[in-house]
């Protein structure tokens, strides 16, 4: 039975995202262990959709009972969690405005200008520019424009940063455990291993939950992008707390369920290295899969480089979860210009 009967949803996804076997991959990394994607990044004609979309589907139905006319949220420059509530509140007939902060030490001439902010700011949303730097907590800037909103005779409905530190937050990668279950008894086998990005923590958070309820949340590889690990973990921790309250799960989360590799963040968030960007290079170069710098991309060099040392033991089925974030290619040229 699902965890999530009791709970409302307003579609924003086309339905169960496809898992796709990545055999060109596979082969590259030597064959051993099996290689599957599962297009969270595919999900949504929503603006080329994302994880955010299957979280905001457990959320906008409280935004509508509430009354609001603006949705509130706040990321990066170059932020996809903007971009989705900004085609959410566009879907929903709902004002916009979304605070991006100065995240990423990276200043390519037009990142302010392509990619996310570009169509956050084509969808209608108000996006304003600060200069805080990262943070995945409860801010200031946000706070603020809350206040604006109502000053201006609105009333906001706040999103935190990714839509994570919300109590419904975590409900759709709840979710998306029982959606992979499903699929498994399609396919006729279990993944071994499943490896997702984690940077505000609500989508591993989720599937930490949905998984425990399967007995297997272990199997939840968290890949660190934030480079702040410990505030991102204990973030994590609290949203499972509270997500496994609400779904009633029955039981407490161990903290050897919660795996989060702080290896691959560096040099900073949003920064790419070498390795993540000849991660980004081979999963488009041999799957046409394209991966973010700052995220997505920080996940596939830490699957790649786990396979290399032997992490997932030989004939593993490893499920590397694709969830969006293309979009943010087009301010990193100055790296990725020539392919
Ligand atoms: C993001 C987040 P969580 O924040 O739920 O841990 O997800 C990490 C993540 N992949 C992984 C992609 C493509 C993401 O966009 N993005 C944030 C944003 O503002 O876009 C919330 C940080």
């Amino acid at each position: 039975m699902s965890l999530l009967t009791r709970f409302d949803r307003y579609p924003l996804t086309f339905g169960p995202t496809p898992i796709e076997h990545l055999r060109r991959l596979t082969a590259a990394l030597g064959g051993k262990v099996e290689i599957f994607a599962k297009r969270e990044d595919c999900n949504s004609g929503l603006a080329m959709g994302g994880n955010k979309l299957r979280k905001l589907e457990y959320i906008v139905p409280d935004a509508i009972a509430s009354g609001a006319d603006t949705l509130v949220s706040i990321g990066g420059v170059q932020s996809n969690h903007t971009r989705m509530v900004a085609a959410t509140a566009a879907k929903l007939g709902m004002k916009c405005v979304v605070i991006q902060e100065s995240w990423v030490p990276h200043h390519d001439a037009v990142y302010d200008r392509v990619g996310n902010i570009m169509m956050t700011r084509l969808m209608g949303a108000d996006s304003r520019l600060v200069e805080d730097g990262f943070d995945i907590g409860i801010r200031r800037s946000w706070e603020d424009a809350i206040r604006s909103v109502e000053e201006a005779g609105g009333k906001p409905y706040p999103i935190p940063a990714g839509a994570s530190v919300h109590k419904y937050g975590a409900l759709g990668y709840v979710g998306f455990a029982e959606e992979v279950a499903a699929q498994e008894a399609d396919l006729g086998f279990r993944f071994d291993y499943i490896v997702v990005c984690v940077v505000t923590g609500s989508t591993q958070a989720g599937m930490i939950v949905g998984f425990a309820a399967q007995d297997r949340a272990e199997s939840v590889i968290g890949i660190d992008a934030s480079g702040t690990p410990e505030q991102t973990r204990s973030q994590v921790r609290g949203i499972v707390d509270n997500a496994a309250e609400l779904v009633e799960l029955g039981r407490a989360v161990r903290e050897d369920e919660i795996v989060i590799n702080p290896d691959y963040a560096y040099p900073a968030y949003g920064v790419p290295s070498q390795e993540t960007s000849a991660a980004i290079r081979l999963g488009a170069r041999t799957e046409g899969m394209i991966t973010d710098p700052v995220y997505e991309g920080k996940s596939l060099q830490g699957l790649i480089d786990l396979v290399g040392k032997g992490f997932f033991p030989a004939d593993s089925r490893v499920l590397y979860v694709h969830l969006g974030g293309a979009p943010a290619l087009n301010g990193y040229a100055g790296y990725y210009g020539q392919g």
